[in-house]
């Protein structure tokens, strides 16, 4: 999907439901047009970026509701196009009766993230950016949200351009010496370009890391705690989420269907997902509860084997985790059974252990506790693939360089490299990139 600039688009900009005030939003060529035919006065006197006091009226003139109105006009605007916003009453009814007044006088309804493909192709935003602000308004902790500001901030645009600028000096000089070999050169330089191009590598690398960070914040960490029947499960997660959230109970085999809770600790969105106790168990439901359970901590972060008295250990963790890991504690500490040497023990009862397992689950995947406030952070996996390449391009590249590669392939490798770090920042993305992005949005952005 395209945004076809002759149409005139609209939606509302606000959170749906009942509020104070919402915003309607309106962008393109007839936008005052639209503004003047919903409020019966002529919009072209509102002068730029001033609110006025308006009505907003039916075909027939008679009142709807009223509020304020703003022009914005293009090229001076979000979407770079003429637009209006109308600040009228909250209430789905309300938003709706003026959405209709909109559309009646020629608005289209926007797609989701319509707004914000308009301010890319107007180039007002990169898609990096437009990714930033994504992550902005779905942050789901406040560490998630500190991290999209700074790329929204530019944190990530400072990096890619410095590295982009440093990759096209580097390229400059390769090329030069493939268009003009006579004119020497010398061999103190041809060691510092192969270490120039170590350096970029080692910070696309890093880039490229950066994502852990990114993507677990963003998501939130998914935490799936598995074990025997009666193992204790139910009873931790209500202890790590400090409520009674899941039913605990003597009878093996209480959790049946898995049961998700979500919870943020030290800024950080955690869902932790109980699951129905192992067991060979009897009755048909009981195994398909167990099997859903099993298919869901397969794609969870982390898996939290939780060990009661009496439960074997197993020697190989189950089936890994998306992540990859495996964390086991203790549970049941105050009934005094002698647990596994070096593992974390907890009780549900007294709190034993359990401030301590909520530090270490966010430590197992991987999140630093203090990354470093406005650093470059990826936040996308399209930016991880992009950062991947670049990395790979000038890696490929000093290797070339180091083993006397004929300058020509050194310098094809650095292009590919500079490429993907356009990429990153979103120049030369396909449609089918944006059409994935911009879905992720919601209407009105
Ligand atoms: N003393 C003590 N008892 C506990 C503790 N945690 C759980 N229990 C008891 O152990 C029994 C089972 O607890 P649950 O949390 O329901 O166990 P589960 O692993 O979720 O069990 P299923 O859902 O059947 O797989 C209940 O009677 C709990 O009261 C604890 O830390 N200390
Ligand atoms: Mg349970």
């Amino acid at each position: 999907m395209t945004s076809d600039p002759r149409e005139t688009i609209a939606a509302c900009a606000t959170a749906a439901g009942t509020g104070g005030v919402a915003i309607v939003r309106v962008s393109g060529p007839a936008a005052l047009v639209i503004a003047s035919a919903v409020t019966g006065v002529d919009a072209e006197a509102w002068g730029d970026r001033r609110l006025v006091r308006v009505a907003i009226v039916d075909r027939a003139g008679r009142r709807l509701d009223d509020g304020l109105a703003v022009a914005m006009r293009g090229p001076r605007s979000f979407t770079g196009e003429d637009v209006v916003e109308l600040h009228v009453h909250g209430g789905a009814i309300n938003v709706g009766i003026v959405m209709g007044a909109v559309v009646s006088a020629g608005a289209r309804l926007a797609e989701p993230g319509e707004f914000t493909r308009r301010a890319l192709e107007a180039g007002k935003v990169t898609v990096a950016e437009a990714e930033a602000m994504l992550a902005v308004v779905s942050a789901p902790s406040s560490r998630a949200w500190v991290l999209a500001q700074d790329q929204l901030g530019g944190a990530l645009a400072r990096v890619v351009t410095a590295q982009r600028a440093a990759a096209a000096t580097v390229l400059a000089e390769l090329e030069a010496r493939v268009d003009f070999p006579e004119e020497g050169l010398a061999p103190a330089d041809v060691g510092a370009l192969g270490g120039e191009l170590e350096r970029l590598a080692a910070a696309a690398a890093t880039l490229e890391r950066s994502f852990a960070t990114g993507r677990v914040l963003g998501d939130g960490v998914v935490v799936a705690v598995v074990g025997a029947v009666n193992a204790g499960k139910s009873a931790l997660v209500n202890a790590l989420v400090g409520a009674e959230r899941v039913l605990v109970a003597d009878e093996p085999g209480t959790t049946r269907d898995y049961v998700e809770v979500r919870t943020v600790w030290d800024g950080v969105a955690v869902t932790l997902v109980d699951t129905a106790g192992e067991r060979a168990a009897v009755a048909d439901v009981e195994r398909r509860g167990i099997a859903l359970g099993r298919a869901r901590a397969a794609r969870a972060d982390l898996r939290l084997h939780v060990l009661g008295p009496g439960d074997s250990i197993p020697a190989e963790a189950g089936v890994a985790a998306a992540g990859g890991g495996e964390l086991r504690v203790a549970s049941k500490g105050d009934l005094g059974w002698v647990t596994p040497a070096g593992m974390l023990v907890t009780s549900a009862v007294t709190g034993q252990g359990i401030q301590e397992l909520r530090r270490e689950l966010i430590a197992f995947v991987g999140l630093a506790d203090d990354a470093e406030a406005g650093s470059a952070v990826l936040l996308t996996e399209r930016q991880r693939a992009a950062a991947e390449l670049a990395r790979r391009g000038f890696q490929a590249g000093a290797a070339g360089r180091l083993s006397g590669a004929p300058l020509e392939l050194v310098a094809v490798d650095v292009r590919s490299a500079a490429t993907a770090l356009a990429s990153l920042e979103g120049d030369e993305v396909g449609e089918d990139v944006l059409d994935q992005l911009f879905a992720r949005f919601c209407i009105g952005k």
